[in-house]
């Protein structure tokens, strides 16, 4: 019988030592340019520092949008790592980075921390970065109707092949009628009330896009006040355009729930909120569309233990991540914890939702430690009952929580 302490440093090493293949990024390769953002002065400008930081500086909003990157960090530093404790998760995060990269933060020195990063040339670095965080590939978030994002994608050839893509839809499901403009700019007859030739101009723009971006799924954000179905615009795109497709194409669709956009507008991509869903919903979602796969994260810690409920009522649903607001060790623990017991190994307990390269360093190590630490009780409880554990059932764990739960899902 393996003693606790052996089950412990096995299950230490295998989560710290298998790849994670992360499955929900804003990342960007190398090839698109400033679309990937990277270095301290991205780090410190990450819209949860915004947030951080307008809450203890006199500078206004204005003032402050006006500032340019460099200024911004610089603010930014003065204000929560030099004025105040950086003992917030997303503060804690910069120093685990710098830490990783071997840089020395004991001078509080903002100008000596950039000249490591001067020094370092994008497509080397996301190698470095890579290795550092472990990760054998990210999924990024792709927007065609974002104009700068399409540019890259109708001009690039091949990709670095550990980017791989999602197909983002959100102002396709939300946005009607503006969303309309946007399609027949793009060459699809598209109507704001969804009439005449809309819907099947919608499923032909998803399509080029599937077959321009190959992505793994078809995603979308979704508010508090989303129900489905309804007699919503959103509900017949959903069941006659993106459902189907995504159908036929065998992609999962992934609905991220709870995301109230600019409750304050002046802190622009800050000022997001969060707010309770309706799981009813999701459940009519999965029971309603049985030949569909979903993949579904909420952002309201309320949410977190019906969605694991409902994972188990659907095996078409794949439940994922600590979101956003969730990304916080204390909730991370509690719900990693509450999915082991509920789902097993059925579930990803985590994504970065990194917008900033070098943030899969940090992301990665803080929620290895605790997977890790909950997987152990997990097994150390297990040998109490007498089950025989070995060095491979802990591996095979690992494997399937960073990466096998998520690439079989997608086989299915
Ligand atoms: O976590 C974030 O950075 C958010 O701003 C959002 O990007 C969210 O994750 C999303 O994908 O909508
Ligand atoms: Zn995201």
């Amino acid at each position: 019988m393996a003693s606790e302490c052996e089950i412990r440093n096995w299950v230490a090493k295998a989560v710290e030592q298998t790849p994670v293949f992360d499955l929900h990024t804003h990342l960007y390769p190398a090839s698109f340019e400033k679309l990937m953002l990277w270095g301290i002065d991205e780090l410190l400008t990450y819209h949860y520092l915004i947030a951080e930081t307008m809450r203890l500086t006199d500078v206004s909003y204005g003032d402050f949008w006006s500032m340019d990157k460099s200024r911004q960090a610089e603010l930014i530093w003065q204000t929560l790592f030099i004025d105040h404790a950086p003992i917030s998760e997303a503060c804690r995060g910069v120093l685990t980075v710098l830490e990783k990269l071997g840089v020395d933060t004991s001078r509080r020195d903002l100008g000596k921390i950039r000249k490591f990063f001067a020094k370092q040339k994008p497509e080397k670095y996301v190698d470095t970065v890579f290795k550092l965080a472990n990760c054998s590939a990210v999924v990024m978030t792709n927007d065609p109707l974002d104009p700068v994002e399409r540019g890259y994608w109708e001009s690039v050839s091949r990709i670095d092949d550990r980017f791989k893509t999602a197909l983002r839809i959100d102002p396709v499901l939300l946005n009607w009628p503006k969303v309309a403009d946007q399609l027949s700019e793009l060459g699809y007859k598209a109507k704001g009330n969804l009439s005449g030739k809309t819907i099947a101009e919608v499923r032909r723009f998803l399509e080029d896009w599937i077959d321009r971006l190959d992505p793994l799924y078809v995603a979308c954000s979704l508010p508090p006040t989303w129900r489905y179905p309804d007699k919503s615009f959103t509900t017949r795109v959903l069941d006659e355009a993106v459902l189907p497709i995504a159908r036929e194409r065998k992609l999962p669709f992934a609905i991220m729930v709870g995301v109230t956009r600019q409750v304050n507008p002046q802190l622009k991509l800050a000022g997001d909120a969060v707010g309770k869903s309706d799981i009813e919903s999701v459940h009519r979602l999965c029971a309603g569309n049985p030949d569909n796969k979903f993949m579904c994260t909420m952002l309201a810690r309320e949410n977190t233990h019906e969605l694991a409920v409902a994972a188990r009522k659907h095996r078409n649903l794949l439940v994922f991540g600590c979101w956003w607001f969730l990304n916080n060790p204390s909730i991370i623990e509690e719900m990693t914890r509450m999915r082991m017991e509920l789902l097993g190994e059925s579930f990803v307990p985590q994504h970065s939702d990194a917008r900033v390269l070098d943030q899969i360093i940090y992301k990665w190590s803080h929620s290895r430690q605790i997977i890790a630490k909950v997987m152990a009780d997990k097994y150390v409880d297990l040998a109490a009952a007498g089950w025989k554990v070995t060095r491979q059932d802990i591996q095979r764990t690992a494997e399937n929580f960073l990466s096998g739960t998520f690439t079989k899902f997608l086989e299915r």
